[in-house]
């Protein structure tokens, strides 16, 4: 099955289905080997992994670059956090023109202008796009994709911005009017009173998108009660490493030996694995000459 079908199919099922961010091919192929069905190519991990800030400073090309070595490590769909589109209608339909050349299942936009800020950070004083801006970058992206099953969900940072249930509920529903596969609400409170109040009036018009992030603590059976399409597991990895190449990275300067580190960390072997290196071995054999 395409990439792009079984992405639609994880969020226009019933149950909820849950993706797992990753922000490099290893840990893209990581994400996929444990099980997971679906990648989410978060903004914030891959921004982070490059050491500079959630804030567009690696260009939409670096980000692509990251992205096809991602979609080529795996066999899974990707739904890239697109952020605000990298720019006005015209940015965001060549964006999902070599989105779809990358193999790359869909794209999330949001809410907010060019060059954004992660929706943690200072929340309530960022501006949001004008909707009936927003909804022509949607129509031009639904407009542009060659394959029918790519995915464009967009948004709404209504509740981050501070705006409340009315204007998150009027953006979800001109954004489906322009025609996005799903809308994502996004809630930076650590409770999930935002978006069950959104689900309840939502009534099930279309899918919805969640990052539980912030409000980690409600049992995912909750967000099935909810009706719930897709679920994000938004950084996780990125925050893992972080901690795992702090230790390490004390501990070796500290000790000045590896003799204490060894068996703490993936072997060697294991890298080899993940790359794949006894498909090339076998390669050599069958397409070098043989001595
Ligand atoms: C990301 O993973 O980059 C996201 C989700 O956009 S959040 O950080 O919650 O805004
Ligand atoms: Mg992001």
């Amino acid at each position: 099955m395409k990439k792009t079908t079984r992405l639609r199919e994880m969020i226009s099922s019933k149950n909820p289905d849950f993706i797992m961010e990753a922000h490099n091919g290893l840990s893209a192929k990581i994400v996929e080997e444990v099980g997971f069905e679906g990648i989410w190519a978060s903004g914030l991990s891959i921004s982070a992994s490059l050491g500079v800030r959630d804030n567009n400073e690696a260009s939409w090309t670096q980000v692509l670059d990251v992205l096809e070595f991602m979609s080529d490590a795996t066999s899974i769909p990707i739904l890239l956090d697109g952020d605000t589109g990298y720019g006005n209608f015209n940015n965001a339909r060549r964006l999902v023109k070599k989105l779809e050349q990358r193999n790359i299942a869909g794209v999330c936009i949001e809410d907010k202008l060019f060059p954004k800020t992660n929706s943690f950070i200072n929340g309530e004083s960022q501006p949001l796009a004008d909707v009936e801006e927003f909804c022509g970058k949607i129509k031009a992206m639904k407009d542009t994709q060659l394959d029918d099953d790519f995915v464009v969900v967009t948004r709404v940072e209504a509740f981050i911005a501070g705006w409340g249930l009315k204007e998150a509920l009027r953006r979800a529903e001109a954004y489906r009017q322009s025609g996005a596969d799903a809308i994502l609400i996004h809630s930076k409170r650590s409770d999930i009173t935002e978006i069950e109040a959104f689900m309840k009036e939502w009534n099930g018009r279309h899918p919805v998108v969640i990052v539980p992030t912030k409000y980690y603590t409600t049992p995912t059976y909750r967000f099935h009660e909810l009706g719930v399409n897709l679920v994000i597991w938004a950084n996780h990895n990125v925050r893992a490493s972080i901690d795992a190449m702090k230790k390490i990275s004390r501990q070796i300067y500290q000790e000045k030996s590896l003799i204490g580190v060894e068996g703490n960390v993936a072997t060697v072997d294991e890298i080899f694995r993940l790359q794949g290196a006894e498909e090339l071995q076998a390669a050599e054999k069958k397409y070098l000459p043989s001595k």
